[in-house]
């Protein structure tokens, strides 16, 4: 029987969802146990599809993630949702509708649902969201659902994470095809029109035919068309390309071993450069040069 006194990566292959949450908390606030969690979880990680969903804001997200977890749990998967909170003051409201939307699930044991607060110094996803999958897939869920809003970095962010990303349009609000950030059409395995209960929708559908990826029509609000999204994705899981994962695992690398490196800067040695190469004084070649000795 697991015990308190049982490594939490134990308790999480287990099931223990508790030990999950809390071994979730340790890896976002990047505590130096965490490592041993997640190095104990990692061989038991790989199985689960861990699916990107984004899209321009308002376009039906967080109804769209809440659909599908309905269809997936009526499918007997066990579905884990990674909502990446928008730090935008503008927008910070529709956190508070989406914990409301997704409290259905609440009590479902195969269903497990996590915010992050934190984002990248730089904007876009923060590296410890690839962590936090690990630990989801590990603990046995089937899918990942990562929903983040489709602006910045986060949609680049998300389509290296993911195996697959799935985009949400909506007509309209500004979902002319001209009006889309091309980016965001270029990262998308699957195209999910949804609101396509509201006028524009044949529209936006026959514009996005130009586009090289299976459409979807769905309506959130009603469950409408969600049978058919799955089973787009169930078609696209199967499908995947082979050296999709190892371009995810090259990504990564090279992130975690820079993050380590620039953690082992000394702030005061930085600055002392920083000093020196604005004020002219050396050349930030020859830093780098001597930083990489050290
Ligand atoms: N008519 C209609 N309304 C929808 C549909 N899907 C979502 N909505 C509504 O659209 C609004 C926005 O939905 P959300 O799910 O919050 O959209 P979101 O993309 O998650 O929004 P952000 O996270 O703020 O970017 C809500 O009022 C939903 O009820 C749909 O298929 N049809
Ligand atoms: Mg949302």
């Amino acid at each position: 029987m697991a015990g308190p006194q049982t490594p939490l990566s134990e308790r999480i292959l287990k099931g223990d969802i508790r030990a999950l949450a809390r071994a979730c908390t340790l890896v976002e606030n990047r505590v130096p146990e965490s490592a041993a969690i997640l190095k104990g979880v990692f061989p038991h990680s790989g199985r689960a599809f861990t699916l990107g969903i984004t899209g321009s804001p308002g376009a039906g997200k967080s109804t769209l993630t809440s659909a599908l977890i309905a269809e997936l749990r009526s499918r007997r998967q066990r579905v884990a949702v990674i909502a990446v909170d928008p730090s935008s003051p503008f927008s910070g409201g529709a956190i508070l509708g989406d914990r409301i939307r997704m409290a259905a699930h609440h009590e479902d044991p195969g269903v497990f649902i996590r915010s992050m607060a934190t984002r990248g110094a730089l904007g876009g996803l923060a590296p410890t969201t690839h962590d936090l999958a690990l630990l989801l897939d590990a603990a046995g869920f089937d899918w990942i659902l990562i929903e983040t809003v489709g602006v910045g970095q986060d949609e680049v962010d998300v389509a290296r994470l993911a195996q697959a990303t799935a985009v949400v349009l909506a007509p309209g609000m500004g979902d002319d095809v001209q009006a889309i950030k091309a980016g965001i059409l270029e990262i998308a395995d699957v195209f999910v029109l949804n609101k396509a209960d509201q006028p524009g929708a044949a529209r936006l559908e026959q514009d996005m035919h130009e586009w090289p990826r299976p459409l979807v029509k769905t309506v959130a609000t009603s469950g409408e068309g969600l049978p058919e999204l799955c089973q787009a994705l169930e078609s696209i899981r199967a499908t995947l390309p082979p050296l999709r994962a190892q371009a995810h695992w090259d990504y990564r690398l090279r992130q975690m071993f820079a993050e380590r490196v620039v953690a082992r800067l000394d702030p005061e040695l930085v600055a002392q450069a920083v000093r020196r190469v604005a004020g002219r004084e050396c050349d930030p070649y020859t830093i780098i040069e001597e930083w990489l000795k050290v």
